[in-house]
């Protein structure tokens, strides 16, 4: 069953240089891509998108980096696209959760500039790919 996936290379990502890196891993994954842009988010739109962390105390901070610089936004899809994606991430913590051979756990430092987001539910992905890119809303 084929299903989607909303990832963000975020601004760290970007700035880094990896966009390349991770649009590979994803495909050689055998993932495909339905939709990709390179964007800058409107603050609302962040806070939407991170609506379940609005009262942890690094929101505002979290925020403020995602709206740093542009990101780039994609629709991934295939045979569990969800789980798939967030194995080649690693975990949330680069150095404490992500293991090496996962985009974090190559890429990555602090657990805030860990360069990746993948949707984490079919919920959240509907919610988050009807945020992003309201013409492929389900
Ligand atoms: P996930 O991105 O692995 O699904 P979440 O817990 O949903 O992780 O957190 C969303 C994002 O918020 C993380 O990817 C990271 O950028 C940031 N974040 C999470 N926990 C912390 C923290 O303790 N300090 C700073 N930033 C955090």
């Amino acid at each position: 069953m084929t299903e989607q996936t909303l990832v963000l290379i975020k601004p760290d990502g970007v700035q880094r240089g990896v966009i390349g890196e991770v649009i590979s891993r994803i495909e050689r994954k055998g993932l495909t891509l339905a939709a990709l842009e390179l964007r800058t988010v409107p603050t609302e739109i962040a806070a939407e998108h991170y609506a379940e962390h609005a009262e942890r105390p690094f929101f505002g901070s979290l925020l403020e980096f995602i709206t740093s610089g542009p990101v780039v936004a994609a629709v991934v899809e295939g045979p569990r696209a969800i789980a798939a994606f967030r194995q080649l991430a690693g975990g949330t913590d680069p150095v404490e959760k992500a293991t090496p051979g996962t985009i974090r756990g190559d890429f990555g430092l602090e657990t805030q500039f860990n360069l990746v987001h993948g949707s984490d539910s079919p919920e959240s992905a509907a919610r988050e790919i009807g945020l992003w890119f309201p013409a492929l809303r389900s």
